[in-house]
Order: C-alpha cells, then structure tokens, then sequence
C-alpha cells in the first residue's frame, strides 16, 4: 500500500430511544459520505452492554439501529451494515488497545466520568474500557474518517494516541514485516510509515450536539430518564408536537442576529434542530423568525419535524415488521466487514509476535 485509501467508520449502540441528536449529529451525516467514499456503519452492540441492559432487549434494539440506519438512506449495496458483535476481530483489536492504551488516558475521559458519575467503584470495566474498544471499531478497517457527533471528540483522540503509539512502539516490526504505510503527515513524533492511520473526525452541520428539550445545558441523550427531554425517532406526530410545546425557553422573542443567542442555551439548541432539519444555518432561521415570540416559532419547528420525521418512522416501522429482511442485510455486512478485518488483525498478530501454529 502506497498511502492509506479513504474509508469511513462510524457507529450507534443499540441501547434503546434512538433520538433526533443521533440522527442530525450522526445518521445524516452518514448518507451522503456513501457516495463519496467507502464507508462502514455499525450497530455497536458489544458497546450497548458497558452499562445495565436487557438481554431480551438487545436483538430488538440492534434491529432498530438497522432500520434507522436503512430509513435515514443508507444503502446497504453502497455501505456495509453489520452488527459489530459478529465480526469477533473488534473484540480482539480492543483487547490489545487495552495493553497499549495508558490507565490515565482513559481515566481523563470525560464520558466515562458523566456515565460512571458518584458510583465509579462500581461501573464496568467495560465501560471505562470504552475508547479502547471504539478505537477497534475503527482500526480494525483501518478507517481514515469518523463522522460523529460532537460529544465523541475525545474519544477520537484517544483513537489517534492509540494509533500513534502502536506505530511508534512498533515501528521496527512494522517496517520488518514490510507492512506500513508511508505516513502521510511526516512529523517528528512519527515513524516514517505507519501500520494504522492517524484517523479524521468529521464533525459537521448545525447540529454537532443537541441538547435537551428540558435542560439546555445537558445533551440530548437515549439514556435520559425523561422522555420529554428528547425527540425519539419513532415518536408519533403528537408526540412530537407535545415535547415541542413542552420544551424550555425563555420568555423573550428570537433575536434577529446569532449573537442574541449566546446566552440563551434552550432558544439555540431550537433553533439549530431547525437549521439542521432544512440545512440551513441558525442565521438563515433568525432571518425568518427574529422578533417572533415561541408561541409562533414552537408550532413551526414542530411542524418542519414532523414532516422531517414521520416518514423516517413510518419506514423503519415497514421494515421493523420484517425482521427477516434485516437480518439478511447485517449478515451480508458481518461477511463483508469480517473480509476487511480479518487480514488487519492477522497483521497486527505479526507485529506483535503471537506464535501462529495454525
Ligand atoms: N445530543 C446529540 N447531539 C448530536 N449528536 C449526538 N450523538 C449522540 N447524542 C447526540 C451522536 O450519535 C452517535 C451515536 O451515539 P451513541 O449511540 O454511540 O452513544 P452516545 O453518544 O452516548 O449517545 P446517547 O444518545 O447519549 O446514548 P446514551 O444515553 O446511551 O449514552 C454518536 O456519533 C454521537 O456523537
């Protein structure tokens, strides 16, 4: 290999109440990077059990990640959809990254912090194993590029320090085995070729963290206990309207320009769900809607969502009712993931010395 040929990874867990920040920050950032380059999505079950779950759950939730993928656009002739606890390569990679990642990287995590909160003695390893396990998901294909919500910055770093240390500590054995790739951003804290990439976030659009509709200054999140705070994706038309109605504000009117936002955390994070929603910007909204109260511009977001979301719902619910058909679709993916990743790890084996007697 010459250089390291642009490929996409991202992946959603499967841990239930798939919301509108999954999608405007994740899902539709997915589809139109399918027709641009090679691209992999996952549904991260192996990540869906860090924290409580129920394992009669688990299979449902996994097909419903499935069909939002399917329902936002994914083709799955185009990009390879698959169920990560099928391809047994990530579960390895991660265990590896686990003895290259260092204990006080993954103890600066700030996520780990937030989900562990006052009770860390008794989180799950797992859990605060997390990073070392993404940074497989995506090594493992060697992906160049991770479209992902604003949140899992961090974690993307520390998939790039992992990377950076695996080709440092194993330079020697990666240019033995003739097995890099000439890096591609030469610098003196890098070998002159690497083994894995040095990957990318795509981070991008108005909508890069959503925020709750009952506090402005907490993400919208899946394992929120109230279900006011978030849009689901199979949320009815009624449902929609209601959270809408219900969502803080501030009782001034929308200001005219962006800056009138700043200090006003619910009115942004309304106006960007909007933005996002047409793909416009926040200015392009406050050009419309600046000076009107929420009594009119509540009623006109939750119009825009419904008409955005209702047909979204509608097919993931068609293609939730033939499982089947799902099913087909992952095991096409889990084939065709587990031809990428199986060559990577036989490498990495290499580079790291296991005895290969089989
Ligand atoms: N509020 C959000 N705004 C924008 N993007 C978001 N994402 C999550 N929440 C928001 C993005 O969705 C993708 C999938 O997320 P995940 O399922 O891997 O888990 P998460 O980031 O931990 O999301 P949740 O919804 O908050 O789940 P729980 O409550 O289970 O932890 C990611 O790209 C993420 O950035």
């Amino acid at each position: 290999m010459t250089s390291f040929s642009p490929r996409v990874f991202s992946g959603v867990q499967p841990t239930g109440n798939l919301h509108l920040g999954n999608y405007l920050g994740a899902i539709a950032q997915f589809v139109p990077l399918q027709d641009r380059m090679p691209t992999i999505y996952c549904v991260v079950d192996l990540h869906a059990v860090t924290a409580k779950f129920e394992p009669e759950h688990l299979a449902r939730t996994t097909r419903e990640v499935t069909a939002a993928y399917l329902a936002a656009g994914i083709d799955p002739k185009k990009a390879i959809v698959f169920n990560q606890s099928q391809v047994k390569e990530h579960a390895e990679l991660a265990w590896i990254f686990n003895c290259v990642a260092r204990m006080g990287w993954l103890s600066r995590m700030t996520q780990f912090k937030e989900k562990a909160g006052k009770n860390r003695e008794n989180a799950s390893v797992g859990l605060f194993a997390y990073p070392s396990l993404m940074a497989a998901d995506i090594l493992a294909y060697r992906a160049t590029h991770v479209p992902v919500g604003d949140d899992q910055k961090q974690h993307l770093e520390l998939t790039r320090d992992i990377a950076q240390k695996f080709n440092n500590d194993f330079a020697e054995r990666i240019a033995q085995l003739g097995l890099g790739v000439p890096n591609p951003t030469p610098s003196p804290e890098l070998p002159d070729e690497l083994y894995f990439p040095l990957t990318e976030p795509i981070i991008a659009g108005p909508a890069t963290r959503i925020m709750s509709l009952r506090d402005g200054t907490k993400k919208m999140s899946k394992s929120d206990p109230s279900d006011l705070s978030r849009i689901n994706l199979r949320d009815s038309a009624e449902e929609i309207a209601k959270k809408i109605r219900k969502a803080k504000t501030d009782p001034e009117p929308l200001p005219s320009e962006e800056e009138g936002l700043a200090e006003r955390a619910e009115a942004a994070n309304l106006v960007g769900i909007y933005a996002a929603l047409t793909g416009g910007t926040k200015a392009d909204v406050l050009r419309d809607y600046g000076g009107q109260p929420f009594s009119v511009f509540k009623p006109a977001l939750a119009d825009l969502a419904v008409s955005k979301l209702a047909p979204m719902a509608d097919e993931m619910n068609r293609l939730l009712a033939d499982p089947a058909t799902i099913d087909a679709v992952l095991k096409d993916g889990a084939e065709r993931a587990g031809a990428i990743a199986e060559p990577v790890l036989k490498d990495v084996r290499a580079i790291c010395g296991f005895l290969d007697v089989r």
